[in-house]
């Protein structure tokens, strides 16, 4: 028996971090399985950290930015959802549970490509119910000019107005503007390139952002398309990305103190 064999990721329900280490070994299995790339573990350890000076809960300006971002999902014309490896071991069933509530096509976009790893990430998606997979055939695909990496290679991005990438990196965020799209990010990184250049950025972790941006979708689909445009054109990004900096700074003050007494030390 190997040493990987004998590996057992049950976590203990009682333990004080079940949910985190969960998540952890859905990206661990993921990995295993081609879904996510060898990078997207430590690109998940980069998210953890900043979760936890966020306090690991969806903040108040996350959740105006996650008001905006589907009022302009349904106002869009041709919107797409951008998934990568660490979107679909995270959140499979979310994502396309969203996308099937806004009517919206996921498109693959990898930035790290491996034999295996597209169809590995479709099953995923198919397995969670989705029907409308894009960015699987290469006779589709066309190359996003300016941008060298792998995430050039695009389907219905390249025509889409609204686009929202999940966990990306700064590169395709900055030329995705320039073509004059709206990007919105999901990025617990309020400083990343991606979450500076997008028009709306959700600074929260994909897990818990997700599942509130269906339950704003099934709120807010009812309304009209110039009640969606107030909410979209009333809502600024770069004051957001700066209270989510104050959130921060003020949730670190506090733990300054609080840390040591909650462990009476
Ligand atoms: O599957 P691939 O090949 O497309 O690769 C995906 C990764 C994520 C590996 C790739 O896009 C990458 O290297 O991304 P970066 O440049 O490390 O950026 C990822 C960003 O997502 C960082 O700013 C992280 O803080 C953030 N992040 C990580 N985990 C989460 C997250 N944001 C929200 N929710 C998370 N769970």
């Amino acid at each position: 028996m190997s040493f990987n064999d004998k590996q057992d990721h049950t976590v203990p329900k009682t333990h004080p971090r079940y949910e985190s280490l969960n998540y952890r070994h859905k990206i661990i299995d993921g990995m295993k399985n081609l879904v996510v790339a060898e990078a997207g573990l430590i690109a998940h350890g980069r998210g953890e950290c900043f979760d936890y000076i966020l306090g690991e809960k969806t903040s108040e300006t996350a959740k105006k930015a996650i008001k905006a971002a589907v009022a302009a999902l349904l106002i869009a014309k041709k919107p797409v959802i951008s998934v990568n490896g660490n979107v679909a071991a995270l959140v499979p069933n979310e994502i396309v549970i969203l996308s099937k509530t806004i009517d919206i096509p996921l498109e693959i976009n990898l930035f790290y490509q491996k034999q295996g790893r597209i169809d590995a990430i479709k099953h995923i998606l198919q397995n969670a119910g989705a029907t409308k997979i894009h960015g699987i055939d290469p006779n589709k695909m066309i190359e996003l000019e300016g941008l060298e990496s792998n995430r050039r290679k695009v389907e219905l991005i390249a025509n889409a107005d609204v686009v929202m990438v999940p966990l990306e990196d700064g590169d395709r965020t900055e030329i995705l503007k320039k073509l004059d799209k709206m990007v919105i990010a999901i990025d617990l990184n309020p400083l990343s390139r991606t979450a500076l250049w997008a028009n709306i950025t959700i600074v929260d972790n994909i897990v818990r952002a997700v599942p509130e941006m269906i339950k704003y979708a099934k709120k807010l689909r009812n309304l009209s398309n110039s009640q969606l445009y107030e909410i979209v054109s009333n809502f600024n990004n770069k004051q957001n990305i700066q209270n989510t900096l104050d959130l921060i700074i003020e949730y670190i003050e506090k733990q300054k103190e609080k840390a040591f007494q909650d462990l009476n030390l």
